[in-house]
């Protein structure tokens, strides 16, 4: 194919996959129903790639999952763990009912573990493998929607996470021996997809498509090096299999350096590479090039991953450039659109100009047909549409509020001492008088989210509801949960999130600098999505965005009320970013805009802040190198955010995960009073790293996992916290949950801070008697 996509959004222009496959969940609809709305779904998706100039033979990729492609490509192996065996049918194959058990667990059994997709903001389930795992193709789901696309006219192109990926995703079973490394299983792996493609090719695919994105990391538990001696391996099976498809073998993410010439060296027809995060091509020996002239190069230039139209002619420079390379040159997207919205012209209500400067998914699609027809017939055939997207980024390039003076003036006038506190040790000494009982107990921020706030919202929305009678609402709420939290018996309070949707969005919406969509939803995992912020210019705050909420808390109580905010770096990781400064910078700004916050807070008489930073090790580069600047940026944006508070002001942080690892240096850099952090599913492992680390802060280890509806026993409780305190002085420890209570009910979440502070009351009392 002269032009295609690595894979478009599954979501649905109005959300129509998370509307079908909830309403499953919920009984609403049964199944034939639910396979006749995906079906509908991949139709119009086919329908409309034609529309938008993808009609060429298998450049249409279907890489629909109804709820997660790695999910799909295991099952289509057979990789279901021993501990799901009973959701096979008696041939072996998983269908969509087991599909869901498996990915959404149940009754005493945990779904697959879930995690980050490279370094993007979705969600893949981790497949677990052992040496016993009995692969063997199920290809029934993807010949039948082969043949769905073909009745109507379509041959598309099957995508599939490619084996190497697959299994340097997968973590080991809980049944296989130590030691076990899943891409242990590769020669027993790929016999199975040379008969899924011999599957395919039966049914009539032309071309499939095999995801090898994790040639593009250095952040994997297996070493470059052994993932391309495993891609080698494995194309050259692949490659030689009797009967199969095309193979087009896709590395999005990043460049994969002397990956070119590995996959070169196989037999597969077509080798994608991402030209947006990573290198063209270069240094390549004689014995490559002479591979790769009977090879079609993929060019993935329109980048799939952010909402800019960008620069569309340095683009197609950057396509040319590979032109004699290899036996033929197409265009693609740099990865799957499934990382963007569906379609820009969704939005009417977003500022005209603003718009002009951007493409969602379907842009793009337009664009790599664009640029695939200006490799068939010359530059000339496409020099408009050139020169209107060069327009388009002169005109955003000289756009008021791109760059603003006021806030490049207060950047460029920071000093070292504006990233400092004072040393940690003084401000323990000066926040003595915060009067805080050993073990303090405390709660991460968020309350439940009702359903009443969220009508209350929507009803503000609408028009429904006016401001006054929507702030009645939230100050109620607040009430509640400030007396609620006084009965409990917390000693650190706050004011529970209510007037949040979204603890980025909610600033995004605050700051200047930023615009929200009306319907830009991206799939986070399964069938939630969360819709990013589009953040396009120099950030500033043009007045207080939390001060009246926190203030109005503390005015209800003698305790003190924490006050509550989100870092710079997970606004960032969060949103839509320009991509017309460094990173840095960009974090910098809304460091800046933060800190003012912070101080507002202050002078609010707020004494405890807490700077949530739940994203910081998720923007961590794939790529080694380049980790050491992400992390002095990262750190440093929150530094300037909090270092503006006086010695006496504790300023909390908050982190999301347990694996700390490469970031755990940067979370010392944060140097924050207090980080909360979760482990209660390690087990209180993670203080332990913590304290290894050198890390001499104070440390609120999650007591209870908040993931679940299981309410803990105060027993459980305590004797977690008898481990961490075995580990961590009592004078620096905290007692807390692992994360925020907004999925929760109200029924558990009292019940299981009732156990909390119980617990905490008991270790202090044995303490003391020790
Ligand atoms: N906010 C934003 N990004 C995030 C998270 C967040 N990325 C990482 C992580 N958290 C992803 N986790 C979730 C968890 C829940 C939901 C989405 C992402 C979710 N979404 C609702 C849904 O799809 O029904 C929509 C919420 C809404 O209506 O606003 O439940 O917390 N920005
Ligand atoms: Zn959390």
């Amino acid at each position: 194919p002269a032009g295609t996509i690595l894979g478009y959004p599954r979501i649905g222009r109005r959300r129509e996959l998370k509307r079908a496959v909830e309403a499953y969940w919920a009984g609403r609809i049964d199944r034939t129903e639910l396979e006749r709305r995906t079906a509908e779904l991949r139709s119009a998706t086919r329908a409309r790639l034609i529309e938008l100039g993808l009609g060429d033979d298998s450049a249409i990729p279907d890489s629909f999952a109804a709820y997660d492609q790695v999910l799909d490509t295991a099952l289509a192996v057979g990789a279901v763990p021993e501990r799901f065996a009973h959701v096979r049918a008696a041939d072996g194959s998983v269908d969509v009912d087991g599909e869901f058990v498996l990915a959404r667990g149940e009754a005493g059994q945990p779904p697959l573990e879930m995690t980050k997709w490279f370094d993007t903001n979705y969600h893949y389930l981790v497949p677990e493998i052992a040496p016993g795992t009995a692969f063997a193709a199920h290809s029934e789901r993807l010949v039948t929607r082969f043949a769905e696309a073909l009745a109507e006219g379509s041959i598309t192109r099957p995508v599939l996470v490619g084996p190497v990926t697959l299994l340097a995703l997968a973590k080991p079973a809980t049944e296989a021996p130590v030691g076990f490394r899943p891409l242990d299983a590769l020669e027993r792996l790929l016999p199975v997809y040379a008969e899924l493609l011999a599957h395919l090719a039966e049914a009539g695919a032309e071309w499939v498509q095999l995801d090898e994105p994790a040639l593009a990391s250095e952040s994997l538990d297996e070493s470059p090096a052994r993932l391309r001696e495993a891609a080698a391996r494995a194309y050259a099976v692949l490659g030689a299999a009797e009967r199969r498809p095309a193979l087009f073998v896709a590395t999005p993410y990043g460049g994969i350096g002397e990956g070119v010439a590995v996959l070169a060296a196989t037999p597969v027809e077509a080798i994608g590479l991402d030209l947006v995060r990573g290198e063209l091509p270069s240094g390549l020996d004689d014995a490559t090039r002479a591979a790769l002239a009977g090879k079609t190069l993929v060019a993935g230039v329109v980048d799939g991953r952010n909402i800019w139209r960008g620069d569309l002619a340095a683009a197609f420079d950057r396509a040319v450039a590979l032109e004699g390379l290899a036996g033929s040159l197409a265009i693609a997207s740099s990865t799957s659109l499934q990382h963007v919205p569906h379609d820009l012209a969704d939005e009417q209500r977003l500022d005209p100009r603003l718009a002009s400067w951007l493409a969602f998914a379907d842009q793009k699609v337009a664009q790599v047909a664009t640029l695939a027809r200006g490799l068939a017939h010359g530059r000339q055939a496409i020099e408009s549409e050139l020169a209107d997207a060069s327009a388009a980024l002169v005109d955003r390039a000289g756009a008021p509020g791109v760059r603003v003076p006021a806030v490049r003036e207060r950047l460029a006038a920071l000093s070292d001492a504006d990233f400092a506190r004072v040393d940690y040790d003084a401000r323990v000494e000066a926040q003595l008088d915060l009067g805080l009982p050993e073990l303090p107990t405390t709660t991460i921020g968020s309350f439940p989210q009702t359903g009443e706030l969220r009508r209350a919202r929507a009803a503000l929305a609408s028009g429904e509801l006016d401001d006054a009678g929507y702030r009645a609402i939230i100050e109620q709420e607040i009430e509640r949960v400030v007396r609620l939290q006084e009965e409990l018996g917390l000693d650190v309070l706050v004011h529970g999130e209510p007037e949040r949707n979204d603890m980025v969005q909610y600033f995004a919406e605050l700051l200047d600098g930023f615009a929200v969509t009306e319907h830009g939803w991206v799939q986070s995992y399964g069938s939630r999505c969360t819709r990013p912020s589009i953040l396009w210019g120099d950030v500033s705050r043009p007045a207080p965005m939390t001060v009246g909420w926190s203030a109005y808390a503390q005015s209800l109580t003698q305790r003190h009320l924490k006050g509550m905010l989100t870092g710079p770096v997970t606004i960032l990781a969060w949103s839509f970013v320009r991509d017309d400064q460094p990173l840095g910078d960009t974090a910098r700004q809304v460091g800046l805009a933060l800190r003012d916050e912070v101080a507002d807070l202050e002078a609010a008489g707020i004494r405890i802040i807490q700077v949530d930073e739940p994203a910081l090790r998720e923007l961590l580069p794939l790529r080694r190198a380049e980790q050491p600047a992400y992390l002095d940026w990262s750190v440093g944006a929150f530094r300037l955010a909090t270092a503006g508070a006086a010695p006496a002001t504790q300023v909390h942080t908050h982190l999301c995960y347990s694996e700390f690892g490469v970031v755990i240096d940067a979370i010392r850099g944060l140097d924050a009073d207090v980080t909360s952090i979760e482990a209660a599913r390690s087990r209180m492992e993670v203080v332990e790293d913590l304290g290894r680390s050198g890390f001499d802060h104070g440390v609120g280890p999650g007591v209870y996992d908040i993931h679940s509806p299981r309410v803990p026993g105060e027993d459980e409780v305590r004797e977690l916290l008898e481990r961490a305190v075995a580990e961590v002085p009592a004078s620096r420890l905290w007692v807390n949950p692992d994360c925020g209570l907004k999925t929760r009910g109200y029924d558990e979440t009292v019940a299981s801070l009732t156990h909390l502070v119980g617990a905490a009351r008991s270790v202090r009392e044995s303490l003391a008697r020790a």
